[in-house]
């Protein structure tokens, strides 16, 4: 099995490369490709990285060329707060390089290519828990950029050109730092409640979004790339896992960092973004067409990431982090 990952250098795409090693029966080869240039730390076996920027075209369409993949996990994105910042960028990654991807996808013939998606896709005032078929009409351009690549997904598969699936993802937390996301708040309370032992949020209190633990969003992510075609009767779906508010994480927080203090200084842009966006997904048609089913809770997660996070800073990895 030969699988290409975009973006492999952000926040999924270790872990989901680790997940893809762990579950193949025979070892895949794997071409990692991220804008940053690769290091040594990079290494593992089986995976070759490689530089890639997805909004260059001729050199999207060479490396898909060239390693004709099986298989394609599309990370390569800017998220929704850094977006705001720089919509030209956005569009440019996000739209442009989606649109790069599955024409590469086509030409190279790839298997079936996986979509990342994002609870961003969704705009105020929906059910709660929202499903999958409301209407879309998101706040930001990283919304409005994950909406049409949704609706690129389903179009190429519909004419029969790429098989695309993919998941809305809710806030994904892990040991390994996102970057310029307006739900890294969840985060940032784990690795400064660890690092320092107080943080100051971004968001209210009362901020309450979908989160999941990255385990089981690489898991997602494996399982729909594995999942028969004629048991889907969607090409995206909501996944979900546990919607806490933000004082809830910060109490789960301090169950394992006793002392801990955090604090709410809420950013407007940011609050405005995590308002817009639902309290929680409703992911029945992920359960029944696929058989999916998160693993983790907030405590759970909790119990497995403090020790994790005390465990990178004691090994001086760096994770410092802009809460700007
Ligand atoms: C972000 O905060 O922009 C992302 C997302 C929810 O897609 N983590």
């Amino acid at each position: 099995m030969r699988i290409l990952l975009t973006g492999a250098g952000g926040q999924i795409g270790r872990d989901l490369i680790n997940e893809l090693l762990r579950r193949s029966k025979e070892p895949p080869s794997i071409v990692a490709t991220d804008l940053r240039t690769p290091d040594a730390a990079d290494e593992q076996e089986h995976v070759r990285w490689s530089r890639l920027d997805v909004t260059n075209e001729a050199a999207t369409r060479a490396i898909f060329a060239d390693f004709k993949p099986d298989i394609v996990f599309h990370l390569a994105a800017i998220l929704s707060a850094r977006g705001e910042k720089d919509p030209v960028t956005a569009y440019a990654v996000n739209q442009t390089g989606t649109w790069n991807v599955l024409e590469a996808s086509y030409a190279a013939r790839v298997k079936r290519l996986v979509f990342t998606s994002s609870i961003a896709v969704y705009g105020p005032g929906l059910p709660d828990p929202t499903p999958d078929a409301v209407p879309l009409q998101p706040a930001t351009i990283y919304g409005v950029t994950k909406v049409s690549g949704e609706l690129l997904c389903d179009y190429y598969t519909r004419r029969g050109w790429v098989d695309c699936v993919g998941v809305r993802f809710p806030g994904l937390i892990s040991a390994s730092l996102p970057g310029g996301g307006s739900s890294d708040y969840a985060l940032f309370m784990y690795v400064d409640g660890v690092r320092y032992g107080a943080y100051e949020a971004f968001c209210r209190a009362d901020t309450r979004i979908p989160l999941m633990y990255m385990p089981d969003g690489v898991r997602a992510l494996a399982e729909i790339s594995e999942a028969p075609r004629h048991k889907l009767r969607r090409c995206i779906y909501n996944v979900a896992a546990f919607s806490p508010r933000a004082d809830e994480i910060a109490a789960s927080v301090a169950r394992a960092v006793p002392g801990v203090r955090i604090t709410y200084v809420p950013e407007p842009v940011r609050q405005g973004i995590l308002d817009s966006w639902p309290k929680a997904l409703d992911d029945t048609m992920a359960r029944e067409d696929w058989g999916w089913k998160a693993r983790y809770d907030l405590d759970g997660m909790t119990d497995d990431l403090v020790p994790r996070v005390r465990e990178l800073l004691a090994r001086g990895v760096d994770l410092s982090h802009s809460n700007r």
